[in-house]
């Protein structure tokens, strides 16, 4: 309908986006000079990367248009991937080597005085999440796009993400994140917006037509508005987006009348009350804490994430029951688990369908991914709290309550027990909704996030539920990683190495290529570069530790990483007692012994949340062990035990490509999956690991001879704990050593760690530390001895990244795709492809 001679104007005027040095540099000083009003003469490097990120936003912003564009003239089914966290790290290096335009900014900074190594380093980390479950929908993100899927995320624009952690005097120390001072990735969508009700009551009538009505009344009104941040693909045109909804008050900037009368407090409280919604991301990892501000949260974003997603399904002006073919939506964990019951409650109330056939809609639209089997994770609700702030919510969740168990009671009429224990309502005092429960009943899939950890939902947590629908309805997707940011960004010496002997970096897009490596397992060149690589990757987190930490580690000693969120479930506590261990055979040794010994560097990063007080304790004795030993002549470079500060995505870009050994040692059973393991090993480190979570997966494709496993099997945990209490039990001799020298007061107040210790010896060990103390210590003998033969080593090293390709997101995606969403990539004509391979 837009006349020819509109169409071609604005074909002419329209931004075509740089491929050269020249109009990249034109671009960036355009942005610095008016956009930021600032010169030559007063360009710093902030000011020079904000110049650098919004000529490549604008170069995104072209391309996301595009691919709105063909999204919507295609016409296809969609995926929306709805998740409360996306902890995305950096933009501007992801953005660079995505469209393929990373030398020419390089070049171009060059020129205009800058390093690009300076620039990027000015980035604040987007730090959207706690963990993996964030990081993991970040990368899911990267595949959707560079595998051309129409996909949009769906999260919160939390003002605070994740807190930066200090130590101080070896304790933690949260500060708190104001991320948004500069943030050149996002388009504030003020038109965009999103009105959310809470509160009120519900009035159920019959209208003069006779017809049943229902209408939730009064109550608050939260306004959502959408901030976009574009998601771009590697080596294609595609740029999905990131809709992130941001809090305001519905009623304007403030209540006048109340401030004309001098009542300046309560004038601006609505406001404030508004805006808390999205100021703060939760800082739990594993761990659900029922508090009503984030239930607030999660209603909120899911209510206005559904509103958008009807609006764009009903400009296509299709029937209702069409809407599983437009819409996939999938659950990223059980946090947005209130869009199923809401996407009913507006086909019902506001769109007058008949229950089953709304539910049926929703049932196919809806699939929910399960990332963890520990009881403290799994999130409930009270009924009394839902009851206040959702009212008809409560009201649907209970009719989908008893329709389910209606359907289980015809299914197994004798089983009165099988009634309560799957009834979405626990019966307990007050009445919890039990949301992971109502995410499998809401769901057409259900899915865990590696094969250990997808067949423990089966016989565990949802045992029943596998009777109810028939094993069918849940699968497994083994969890993957973005080989673009974790290899290629992260690592780019060791990328340029495989391209070279692969011929292009096609692997990046197909990372099962990494196979092609094989050959070169031997070849005596390969290796010599292979271990040059890893060499100044140590070398430069060498440079980082002296920096953060004021200690000098040699790095040709073995650096030993455990790196992630501090819990008990993942053992970090394990590690200092083996490094303890470790310290006290040094100490006991000859100097001729010591002679022999591999030096090490013992690695540590990650956060407690904040409430977790063993977990801060296990972080304290970590920092205390480490200023013994630095500081020990007797030891000197045989041992030192670094403790990195505010572990993050851009932290972990330096650490994980200079690791030798990371460590993986999970009590069996606990850990879903774990990613950062794909990582270490995608960067040419090996690994220490249980059979837990996808250590399980990467040993069965790299070659158990390439890994270093120990300890208990999931399957003999639950024997090994009543065991503790019933059994004829007694601690390891070789911890009790270790536990008598922490008592001595030798890393200082030893009342401090006197918690960790009785965890194990009067409280029955739950995370099984003891059990698996020897084997964990004989490992590390063997790690000792095998590192000592660096031939092998690094042959070990090409041929588990060789062996690698199955773990990329793009394998994830693919699969989701086809046995979850149902949906398609768009074909697109590709000519950022080109740019990308060189
Ligand atoms: O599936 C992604 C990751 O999610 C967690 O981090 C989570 O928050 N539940 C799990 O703990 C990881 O094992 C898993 O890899």
């Amino acid at each position: 309908s837009i006349p020819e001679h509109m169409r071609e104007a604005w074909r002419k005027f329209s931004p075509k986006g740089f491929t050269s040095k020249e109009d990249f540099e034109a671009e960036c000083v355009r942005h610095i000079e008016t956009t930021l009003a600032r010169s030559l003469f007063n360009c710093d490097e902030l000011a020079a990367y904000s110049g650098t990120a919004l000529a490549f936003r604008d170069r995104l912003i072209i391309d996301w248009n595009k691919t709105q564009q063909r999204q919507t003239f295609a016409d296809q089914k969609r995926i929306y991937y709805l998740s409360l966290e996306f902890l995305m790290g950096r933009a501007l290096d992801n953005a660079m080597l995505n469209v393929g335009l990373k030398n020419v900014a390089k070049q171009g900074l060059d020129e205009l005085g800058f390093r690009i190594e300076d620039i990027i380093n000015q980035e604040h980390d987007a730090a959207l999440g706690n963990g993996g479950l964030g990081r993991l929908a970040a990368c899911f993100l990267d595949s959707m796009a560079s595998l051309n899927y129409p996909a949009w995320g769906y999260g919160l624009r939390y003002r605070y993400g994740i807190f930066k952690q200090e130590i101080e005097n070896g304790y933690q120390v949260e500060i708190p994140d104001y991320w948004l001072d500069f943030n050149p990735w996002e388009f504030p969508r003020h038109d965009v917006t999103v009105d959310v009700q809470f509160f009120g009551w519900v009035n159920k009538y019959t209208d003069d037509e006779g017809k049943q009505v229902v209408s939730w009344q009064d109550g608050e009104m939260v306004t959502a508005v959408a901030y976009d941040v574009p998601v771009p693909g590697y080596g294609t045109s595609t740029v999905n987006n990131l809709r992130l909804w941001s809090s305001k008050a519905s009623s304007g900037e403030f209540d006048f009348a109340k401030f004309n009368s001098g009542d300046y407090e309560s004038a601006v409280a609505d406001q404030q009350r508004a805006e808390t919604i999205s100021a703060v991301l939760y800082p739990n990892d594993n761990l659900e804490r029922g508090k009503e501000l984030r239930l607030k949260q999660q209603y909120f974003w899911c209510a206005a994430s559904l509103h958008d997603i009807i609006r764009r399904f009903k400009k296509t002006q299709r029937k209702w029951s069409e809407f599983p073919d437009q819409v996939a939506i999938q659950l990223n964990d059980t946090h947005p688990t209130l869009a199923i019951v809401e996407l009913q409650r507006i086909l019902i109330d506001k769109e007058g369908l008949e229950w089953n056939a709304a539910w049926d809609i929703v049932t196919k639209t809806f699939g929910y991914t399960n990332h963890t089997v520990l009881p403290e994770a799994l999130e409930k609700w009270s009924v009394p709290l839902i009851q206040n702030l959702l009212p008809r919510h409560l009201q649907i969740i209970y009719d989908i309550n008893l329709f389910f168990l209606q359907t289980v009671e015809r299914r197994f009429p004798k089983d009165r027990e099988m009634l309560s224990r799957v009834s979405i309502i626990e019966e307990s005092n007050p009445k919890m909704v039990r949301m992971a429960y109502l995410a499998i009943v809401g769901s057409h899939k259900v899915n865990g996030v590696a094969e250990l950890h997808s067949d423990l939902i089966k016989t565990t947590i949802f045992k029943d539920f596998v009777k109810v629908y028939g094993p069918d309805k849940f699968t497994n997707v083994t969890n993957g990683i973005t080989p673009r940011r974790w290899l290629h960004q992260a690592n780019p010496r060791l990328s340029e190495l495989i391209a070279s002997k692969l011929g292009s970096y096609e692997f990046l897009k197909d990372l099962t290529l990494l196979n092609k490596l094989e050959p070169f397992v031997d070849d005596k060149e390969f290796k010599k570069e292979w271990a040059e690589i890893k060499y100044a990757n140590k070398v430069r987190l060498a440079q980082h530790i002296l920096k953060s930490n004021g200690v000098s580690v040699n790095p040709k000693a073995l650096f030993d990483v455990q790196v992630k969120r501090i819990h008990e479930y993942k053992r970090q506590q394990l590690n200092i007692f083996g490094v303890i261990h470790r310290y006290l055979a040094i100490k006991s040794m000859t100097p001729e012994e010591r002679k022999k010994l591999a030096p090490r560097v013992s690695i540590f990063g990650g956060k407690a949340a904040p409430g977790y007080w063993m977990a801060k304790t296990i972080i304290h004795l970590i920092n205390k062990v480490g200023e013994v030993i630095n500081k020990d002549p007797d030891v000197g470079d045989l041992l030192k035990v670094i403790f990195l500060e505010d572990y993050n995505v851009s932290k972990a870009e330096i650490i994980i490509p200079a690791s030798d050994i990371s460590e993986h040692i999970s009590t069996a059973g606990t850990e879903a999956s774990g990613t950062s393991n794909m990582k270490f090993v995608l960067n040419g480190g090996l690994v220490i690991g249980t059979l837990d979570g996808a250590n399980i997966e990467i040993t069965r494709e790299i070659g158990e001879e390439n890994v270093f496993l120990f300890g208990n099997l999931a399957e003999d945990v639950e024997d090994l704990r009543h065991n503790h209490f019933y059994g004829d039990y007694s601690v390891n001799p070789e911890l009790l050593k270790v536990f008598e020298c922490i008592k001595s007061g030798t890393f200082g107040d030893e009342a401090a760690f006197g918690a960790l210790i009785s965890a194990i010896v009067d409280h029955g060990d739950y995370y099984l530390v003891s059990d698996d103390f020897d084997s964990y210590c004989k490992t590390h003998d063997l790690i000792d001895e095998s590192y000592k033969n660096q031939d092998k080593w690094v042959s070990k090293s090409i041929q588990s990244v060789a062996r690698m390709g199955f773990f990329t997101s793009d394998r994830c995606i693919n699969e989701y795709a086809d046995s979850i969403w149902n949906i398609e990539p768009l074909a697109v004509k590709e000519e950022a492809e080109v740019r990308a391979r060189t």
